[in-house]
């Protein structure tokens, strides 16, 4: 009875230190401060990748400054309201592109921002205020050297940032602000021709390959990375009015479907907030580079019909770098698992 005893507090103090051990990050990082620009409209992936954010924050391993969106659908910046609203964040700043060389719809931003309460007064994109005005009043608050950002769509909101002027909230330019506040930018975008490279090519060509460019670290992940990390149809198992089961119904046209998805925006959320500073999510990955992107803007050579073909080259002085899995860690299933505890994540006090 006595070796049993022991045995059990053993096992129990093990599993005491495991815990310990998995929270231990969480518990002695700073919180990192985010902000999240998405194309909240034509993968669904967005509002997982949302939803894993503001869970990271809950559990407080992130703090959401601003989302902005990168598309400028009708309904995108009111979905994201509808999803920040939902897990009691309802006075996150948002705002969205106005304008943009890309024009795609949704087949769920309108269904989850009628469906669920929502915090502003908005009737449509015209009353969402401009982007570029939200990142540079947010930027202007922090910091120095403290803002992750991190983009899961297209680079036009990384490039409108870049060639903004002074303004009432701070007299440097873009890129002076983005060199003084941001510490990085964790972009889900890969080389060669994936579309948030493609998307809107002259934005990408401006933020990654001009001389006024991005003056930060910057990190990109490919498309690869999220195509091996599926967690869809395990969303069948979260209550009927969860507000990521409901995008996932509607993007995948009902229940009787297939819901498997690949993860790409997740996955780059989850690194931007876990990835660093000896973050659990470090050792997935490896790192392409130092480098530089490049962009060749001058040949139509992109599956989705848009310029922007993307290469890498190598100097030691760069400040890019392209992670890929690490084939010895890289566990698309463990990856996976952790990303869907993310997404079913329920705040306290959210149903
Ligand atoms: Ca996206």
């Amino acid at each position: 009875m006595m070796i049993q005893h022991k045995n059990s507090v053993s096992a129990l103090l093990l599993a005491a230190l495991l815990v310990c051990a998995a929270a231990g990050h969480a518990q002695t990082q700073e919180p990192v401060n985010v902000i999240l620009d998405t194309d909240m409209a034509s993968d669904v992936d967005d509002a997982g990748a949302l939803a894993t954010l503001l869970a990271l924050e809950d559990l407080g391993e992130a703090n959401v400054l601003a989302v902005g969106v990168s598309m400028p659908y009708n309904w995108s910046a009111l979905c994201v309201d509808a999803i920040n609203t939902y897990y009691g964040r309802p006075e996150i700043p948002i705002g969205t592109v106005k304008e943009s060389v890309l024009d795609h719809g949704s087949r769920y931003a309108e269904e989850i921002a009628n469906e669920f309460p929502r915090s502003r007064d908005w009737d449509s994109i015209d009353d969402v205020p401009e982007v570029i005005d939200v990142y540079r009043e947010v930027l202007a608050q922090q910091p120095d050297d403290s803002v992750t950002f991190v983009t899961i769509g297209p680079l036009t909101n990384a490039a409108g940032l870049l060639q903004s002027g002074p303004c009432e909230h701070s007299d440097l330019d873009g890129h002076d602000l983005v060199e003084q506040k941001v510490i990085r930018w964790v972009a889900m975008a890969g080389n060669h021709n994936e579309f948030n490279m493609t998307g809107d090519a002259p934005a990408s060509k401006y933020a990654l390959d001009s001389p006024n460019r991005w003056p930060t670290p910057v990190l990109t992940s490919g498309h690869g990375i999220g195509t091996n990390i599926r967690t869809g149809e395990r969303l069948k198992n979260l209550p009927e009015d969860n507000i990521v089961r409901r995008a996932w119904y509607h993007y995948k046209g009902g229940e009787e479907n297939d819901w498997d998805h690949p993860n790409y925006d997740q996955a780059a959320v989850h690194y931007a907030v876990r990835g660093f500073d000896g973050g659990p999510a470090e050792d997935y990955y490896e790192l392409i580079g130092p480098g530089w992107i490049r962009i060749d803007d001058s040949e139509d050579d992109s599956r989705h019909g848009y310029v922007g073909y993307t290469d890498f080259d190598h100097d030691p002085d760069g400040l890019h770098r392209m992670k890929d899995q690490d084939p010895d860690t890289f566990d698309q299933d463990k990856i996976g698992a952790e990303l869907y505890e993310l997404m079913k994540h329920n705040p306290e006090g959210v149903q």
